[in-house]
């Protein structure tokens, strides 16, 4: 044990009346970053993912494919297994809210609720939105160019009236007020606390939390007639793969409260409906809720009727995964908006991988191989320019943890490419083409140095583009023990002396590059 506090992150669960899409795979990825950070940093980590398998949503979607709904979401939930494996998510959970542990935690937290008397039995009538699976107040609903009446979201709404439970959100307006002001970062980024909070001070209605017109869901405990609103259900996850209802077991005790990803059009049920439950059932609250913004392609709103849905897998085949994965986290500033488009993706892939990155690698791994025996050289003293970009790549660890501590993974990525900037630089300046005839001594620290910066780049790209960094560490022989961050000091510098591999280009140029 490393004495570091244990670190458990989410991901929403995926509705399974969908196949995966940009937004899926950018907010699990995002997560899968922040997971292999805190490993590698040391920290014990549960990162968690999943589908989100009941509702009206999913039983139409099973209707319409003509299968019943277990089936339907046995086959669409394994979709987003493979998502996980095509795009090299280190998940160490996916939970299934049909699964029998999430059906046991997701009633405990109803009869908890119950019996807390924050649970009460009345009629809904009002406005529901089968997309969002939300209910909308008159007040809040626009008119389609049709004269339709339209969720905020533009998703179309339909007149519900059933018995349902209520639970008693109203109640909880102050002590959620009060929570926002008391941990300023419970909600980032920061502009989207603002919107709850001025959401929640506007005042809270009661929430209703069953229905009886449909039957795919978790039934309500005591009541079948009832089965559980999805979203008390799916939120539930997130203490269900923690171990509840065991609350006072140790699985609970050590990863419970989590860091909650997800998209900004989800955070009121994570910030405002989930905090609430968790209050009147006694539960600790959550350690962040993150609402990261989305994903236009090409300058426009991604949908299905305009045919421009981004898949997955497609742009994996298209540009490489580790450069979808650096280009997702370094393109948009996170917590914004952004847009995908092939330009943006060829650049980064082109001038921030291959000639800023790849290029430093190459070219000094390839001098050692020429000039150096393919060992790692000999140093002698280093001047103050070496000193120099040694420390500012060590100091990079620190640096990268404060931008990690608020997800700004596009701070981090941006200080790790001024120490390549810096790299290619001192190259540059230091010619060390030139010395290998004039002062080989001194040609030999100079790769040295550079070999050395390279290792500590390598291992802090890690998290983004595990792949990638992991072949230019095999070509610097660190072996796979050494390659967490507390092997990122002087102390653990390369020996010289050691053979290294033939050295290989790890991050090819695009081609056919139409966009150029
Ligand atoms: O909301 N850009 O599931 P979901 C970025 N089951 N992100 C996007 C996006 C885009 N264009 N489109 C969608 C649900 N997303 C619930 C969650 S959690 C207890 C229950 C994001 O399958 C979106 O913001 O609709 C959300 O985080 C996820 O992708 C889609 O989730």
């Amino acid at each position: 044990m490393s004495g570091k506090p244990p670190f458990y992150i989410t991901t929403p669960i995926y509705y399974v009346n969908d196949n995966p899409h940009i937004g899926h795979a950018y907010t699990t990825l995002a997560c899968d970053v922040l997971a292999r950070f805190m490993r590698l940093d040391g920290h014990e980590v549960m990162f968690l993912t999943g589908t989100d398998e009941h509702g009206q949503k999913v039983e139409k979607a099973a209707e319409e494919a003509g299968i019943d709904p277990q089936s339907f979401c046995d086959k669409v939930s394994e979709n987003f297994r493979i998502l996980s494996k095509e795009w090299n998510f280190s998940n160490d959970d996916f939970i299934r809210t049909t699964e029998p542990r999430h059906v046991e935690s997701a009633q405990a937290l109803w009869r908890k609720l119950r019996d807390a008397d924050a649970i009460y039995l009345d009629h809904y009538e009002g406005w529901y939105a089968v997309r969002d699976e939300a209910f909308y107040a008159e007040d809040e609903l626009t008119q389609g160019s049709d004269g339709t009446k339209l969720a905020p979201t533009g998703a179309p709404v339909e007149w519900v009236k059933e018995p349902s439970y209520f639970f008693r959100l109203s109640a909880f307006q102050d002590r959620l007020l009060e929570l926002y002001d008391s941990r300023p970062d419970f909600i980032l980024p920061e502009s989207r606390r603002n919107e709850v909070k001025s959401f929640v001070a506007g005042g809270l209605r009661d929430l209703s939390i069953s229905r009886t017109s449909f039957s795919w869901g978790i039934p309500v405990p005591d009541d079948p007639d009832h089965i559980m609103y999805v979203w008390i259900d799916a939120l539930t996850n997130y203490i269900t793969a923690a171990g509840y209802p065991d609350e006072n077991g140790e699985n609970f005790k050590s990863w419970w409260p989590a860091l909650h990803m997800m998209g900004k059009d989800i955070l009121r049920f994570h910030a405002v409906y989930w905090p609430a439950f968790l209050m009147a059932a006694g539960i600790g609250l959550p350690k962040r809720i993150y609402a990261h913004g989305w994903w236009t392609s090409e300058g426009q709103k991604i949908s299905k009727s305009l045919g421009n849905v981004i898949v997955p897998s497609d742009i994996v085949a298209r540009y490489g995964l580790d450069q979808v994965r650096y280009t997702l986290m370094r393109e948009v500033s996170f917590g914004n908006d952004g847009d995908f488009s092939h330009r943006g993706a060829v650049q980064r892939c082109n001038h921030d991988l291959a000639n800023d990155y790849g290029n430093l690698a190459q070219r000094v791994l390839s001098m050692i191989t020429k000039n150096c025996d393919g060992q790692v050289p000999e140093h002698g003293d280093f001047t103050a320019e070496d000193s120099a970009l040694m420390a500012k790549a060590y100091g990079l660890l620190q640096v990268s943890r404060d931008h990690l501590d608020t997800q700004a993974f596009h701070l981090m990525l941006q200080s790790i490419w001024n120490v390549i900037g810096d790299a290619n630089r001192y190259v540059d300046e230091t010619a060390p083409w030139a010395l290998k005839k004039t002062d080989p001594a001194r040609m030999a620290t100079v790769l040295y140095v550079l070999a050395e910066t390279v290792r500590v780049l390598a291992l802090l790209t890690q998290p983004v583009m595990p792949d990638s960094s992991s072949k230019i560490l095999d070509q610097l022989a660190v072996g796979e023990g050494d390659r967490q961050f507390d092997r990122i000091s002087a102390d653990h510098a390369l020996t010289s002396g050691t053979a290294l591999p033939k050295p290989q280009g790890v991050f090819p140029r695009y081609q056919n590059d139409e966009a150029a």
